[in-house]
């Protein structure tokens, strides 16, 4: 195998999905916070009680109603409140990661936790200690942090108050950026400004619905203030230290045309650009694509850009492309025979691929495609900063837990990334997602399980939290001692 000796093989979390303690320790509440539990079949739903006091509740991504504030109501179950509860298990965690091997290992920092309302002028002095412990709790075990200073947890106090549609969140987040950047100077290296940043705009038509222009408008307008945060974030990322590693993180999603018909293989390449190019070029390169008049214009957006923007985004470009990669999927024009139909996922069917419980694509060349797609685009190191198999485990009597199925998938993805290193792709680093089972943030579920480490809590909170093995988590330390020889 051609890995290099360096090669930073790890997990990866998100503080929304593994920490808990949402009321802990001087933490505020984070949207996320007051997110439904939902399954394939059921959305989670944002609870708030309205201006005139009765509960309600909304669908993700959609306004609140003016005179609205989120809140827990009766009947519903919250798993990212409590999650994994990381914030007390994660010596014992990490304890675990270094057993693997761990090189690095993937978090976030919770904006509420730090910023309790995203507003106030200095950070909450517990927050700041917490993560300060778990980084030295790493840095033990020769463990690199790789941290997401934004993974889908904007404080719910901004998110009332306009969220992402508020050009004065930039200003919010910068200072929560540069607190992280300050504090943790020295601890931590590579950073990853905002989780899936494209999600926003490449996933507005799925589940089937055709979104409105108001609804582009909005998608772009807050991309772009999300561009601009994120470029301000990186200049002063690396003014304050130049070692700095600060990368971009893209939801990477393979695309094929269904057919040889053109306007199948014009429709595949103008969904790349939606989807996938049009947040990596400004990150990388510093401006708007050509492509993003013809996409504005086609729904009548207009947005607010300031020739200032336009600067941060030319001196804010990042030093690595970081994406999270889980499948492929088919773009046609023509009337669907066979349909997909899975969370976050809807669309045509690729005969030759197999299909996760969740609808979600085994694609491991699809990897490669991207791979090698994208260094050739960027010519900047590479990281996948998640991939991995989403599926019920079942625990035998004695405990044991046989999750051939999760080994298989990573076998084959590890086996395509080498072969894009042979072929001279600059990758430097795999975190395999939910390196312990977490909240899954597609659905809320916890049985949609990632883990190489077993968490005991279900889908409405019960559980005793106790770690254990699975057979995979015995395969991974193997690949890693090996440096990817042993598979
Ligand atoms: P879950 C959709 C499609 C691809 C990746 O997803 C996605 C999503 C949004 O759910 O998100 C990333 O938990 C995300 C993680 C998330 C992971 O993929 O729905 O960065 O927070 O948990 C897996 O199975």
């Amino acid at each position: 195998m051609s890995f290099p000796k360096d090669f930073l093989w790890g997990g990866a979390t998100a503080a929304n999905q593994v920490e808990g303690g949402w009321n802990l320790g001087g933490r505020g509440p984070a949207l996320t916070d007051f997110t439904t539990g939902g399954s394939v079949k059921e959305p989670r739903y944002e609870t708030f009680i309205d201006k005139d006091g009765n509960p309600g509740k909304k669908l993700q991504k959609t306004p609140l109603p003016e005179g609205a504030h989120y809140a827990v109501i009766d009947g519903y179950h919250y798993p990212n409140q409590q999650a994994v509860d990381f914030y007390h298990h994660y010596k014992e965690d990490i304890a675990l990661f270094a057993e693997m091997g761990f090189k690095t290992f993937r978090m976030s920092i919770s904006w509420s936790r730090l910023y309790p309302k995203g507003i106030e002028k200095e950070p909450n002095k517990e927050g700041i200690e917490f993560y300060r412990n778990v980084f030295k709790e790493l840095r033990k075990y020769n463990i690199e942090p790789l941290v997401t200073i934004w993974h889908f947890d904007t404080p719910a106090y901004l998110e009332e108050h306009g969220g992402w549609l508020n050009r004065e969140v930039i200003d919010d987040y910068v200072r929560f950026a540069t607190t992280c950047f300050t504090e943790y100077k020295g601890l931590v290296k590579y950073w990853l400004t905002f989780n899936e940043i494209n999600n926003t705009v490449m996933f507005l038509n799925m589940f089937g619905k055709t979104a409105t222009d108001k609804e582009y408008q909005d998608a772009y307008q807050i991309l772009h203030y999300q561009l601009v945060a994120s470029a301000k974030a990186v200049q002063i990322g690396h003014a304050i230290d130049q070692e700095n590693m600060i990368g971009c993180m893209i939801c990477g999603i393979t695309r094929y045309p269904a057919t040889c018909d053109p306007e199948d293989i014009l429709k595949n390449r103008y969904e790349w650009e939606k989807g996938i190019f049009y947040c990596g070029d400004v990150q990388c390169k510093g401006r708007y694509g050509t492509y993003v008049k013809r996409l504005w214009d086609e729904h009548h957006v207009k947005l607010d850009i300031t020739e200032e923007d336009l600067l941060d985004l030319q001196s804010g470009t990042v030093d690595m492309y970081t994406f999270s990669y889980y499948m492929s999927s088919l773009e046609t024009t023509h009337q669907l025979k066979d349909k997909v139909s899975g969370n976050f996922v809807s669309g045509a069917r690729n005969e030759y691929l197999t299909y996760s419980d969740w609808g979600w694509a085994f694609d491991p060349k699809g990897l490669r495609y991207y791979l090698e797609m994208i260094y050739d685009r960027y010519e900047l190191p590479l990281m996948i900063v998640e991939n991995g198999l989403g599926a019920y485990d079942t625990v035998e009597e004695d405990g044991s837990i046989h999750d051939q199925y999760r080994i298989d998938y990573y076998r084959e993805h590890i086996k395509e990334m080498n072969i894009a290193i042979e072929h001279g792709v600059d990758l430097i680093g795999y975190t395999t997602w939910g390196c312990i089972d977490l909240v899954s943030a597609g659905t809320g579920e916890m049985r949609k399980r990632y883990g190489f480490i077993y968490v005991d809590m279900d889908d409405e909170g019960k559980g005793s939290m106790k770690r254990s093995r699975k057979d995979s988590f015995y395969w991974y330390k193997q690949v890693i001692a090996s440096n990817g020889d042993h598979l």
